[in-house]
């Protein structure tokens, strides 16, 4: 009897201990480093989502290179609320250029962590999404109660039956020993169901949206502060992102990648070319300063995921004025330097041909030798822009690497495989890009592929 009310505690404990918090800033598990160019600072922040809440959520933020903002500040709200006057904390970056804090989540749902950035080159603002989700209770939990209930029941009946019929009596003697039987069985049960509440809980993403087949296309609609980007100067892109069906703010964007959009930026020559993240500064929208070197017209290109969708690319154009600039042609494969890194293009097979899968790969090495500590860009070894110079096709292709996972020391090199498969001939224009030494560096080539 003692070990069965034992047991019965125990299964109290399991019903009111706090559940875990399945959660994400998007899909992708309890942590997420988002990198994003907020203002002039191009900022990495890593969120760890608390397993339990109310609980802290960890923010660590790092300068993904200069300029480095003097401090930012911090202010949480729920998603759609304002956020507070006064910043719930302050950053000051020191070497090296991180910091981290927490901010206290109150419960599950949609909150919104907002970064105000402050240096010498002035102000940064970015707003991001954090959703965290509660699993819903152990299948266990009902079944668990009633066993429980029934214990209890029995243990009281089976005491006054054994109390006012002091065994002596067989109809008693009877009773009593069926409820220390069925008291026997609610414990063994209790004790199952307990050991399966401590079982683990698959986490759960929210549910993607009704429509069928997933979210709907998503609509750019791209403006420029000045309205005339001028060559040398500086100019901030606002991406307007709404569903294709409801012409609402699109603001279900899941991270991919380690950001919420990747944009990359080509004038028509292809001597112009960037690949930033916008940040968002309010539902579907996100900004962008960059400063256009050339005159002439530049295509957006814009890769999100939808939650519950899969990635997609969304372009718009935009014309730059002022004075041309020369613009010197992109090198065929071959070998280049990078300050101190040699890094050789090759293509395999050396002739490209449209429809033949072909392995284009960099060979990176520097006065010590090859290359090995290409550090992880984007979750990734490497990344590959291609397009085709009329601008008709466009592709983002990563290295054939193991993708790192969040706190990963994982390095690559000395060479970094992309396959691809071009769909027509023509000339490209390909860009690659890798971290090295905290650096990212693009190596741009021009390819040839014959029909
Ligand atoms: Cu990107």
């Amino acid at each position: 009897m003692r070990s069965a009310a034992l047991v019965a505690l125990l299964a109290c404990l399991a019903l009111v201990a706090p559940l875990p918090a399945a959660a994400h800033v998007g899909d992708t598990g309890p942590v997420q480093t988002l990198v994003m160019d907020a203002g002039p600072y191009a900022l990495a922040v890593t969120m760890t989502i608390p397993p339990a809440l109310p609980g802290p959520l960890l923010v660590a933020l790092t300068s993904e290179r200069a300029p480095a903002p003097a401090a930012v500040e911090l202010r949480l709200t729920r998603y759609g609320s304002p956020f507070p006057a006064s910043p719930t904390t302050r950053l000051t970056l020191s070497a090296p250029l991180s910091a981290t804090t927490q901010l206290d989540l109150a419960g599950p749902g949609t909150w919104e962590v907002e970064l105000r950035a402050q240096g010498d080159r002035g102000q940064g603002l970015a707003r991001i999404p954090v959703t965290v989700a509660q699993p819903p209770l152990p299948p266990t939990t009902i079944p668990l109660a009633v066993a429980l209930g029934a214990l209890v029941i029995s243990l009281l009946a089976g005491a006054a039956v054994s109390a006012g019929g002091r065994a002596t009596r067989g109809g008693f003697a009877a009773t009593a020993r069926i409820l220390n039987y069925v008291a026997f069985a609610a414990a063994v049960a209790t004790a199952i169901f307990v050991w399966q509440q401590f079982a683990p809980v698959q986490a759960v993403a929210p549910a993607p949206g009704t429509t069928y087949g997933g979210a709907p296309h998503i609509n750019l609609l791209l403006a420029s502060e000045p309205q005339s980007p001028v060559a040398g100067s500086p100019a901030v892109l606002t991406l307007d992102l709404r569903d294709g069906a409801t012409g609402l703010a699109a603001d279900d964007l899941s991270p991919h990648h380690d950001a919420l959009v990747h944009l990359v930026l080509i004038d028509e020559s292809g001597g112009f070319f960037a690949h930033m993240h916008p940040a968002r500064i309010a539902p579907g929208q996100f900004a962008v300063t960059l400063v256009p070197d050339r005159p002439g017209t530049y295509t957006a290109y814009a890769e999100i995921v939808r939650h519950g969708g899969g990635a997609q690319v969304v372009t718009s154009q935009f014309a730059v004025t002022g004075a041309a600039a020369v613009t010197p042609a992109l090198p065929p494969p071959g070998e280049r330097t990078f300050e101190r890194l040699k890094v050789t293009v090759q293509t395999s097979p050396g002739q490209l041909r449209a429809g033949e899968q072909a392995v284009l790969a960099l060979l990176l090495s520097d006065d010590a030798g090859p290359v090995r500590d290409v550090e992880p860009w984007l979750g990734m070894a490497g990344h590959l822009i291609l397009r085709r110079t009329d601008g008709m096709l466009f592709s983002h292709i990563h290295a054939a690497a193991p993708m790192a996972t969040p706190g990963s020391t994982i390095r690559y090199g000395p060479e970094l495989r992309f396959v691809h498969t071009f769909a027509r001939a023509g000339r490209y224009h390909a860009w690659f890009q890798f971290r090295h030494a905290g650096q990212v560096v693009t190596v741009p080539a021009t390819l040839e592929v014959a029909p």
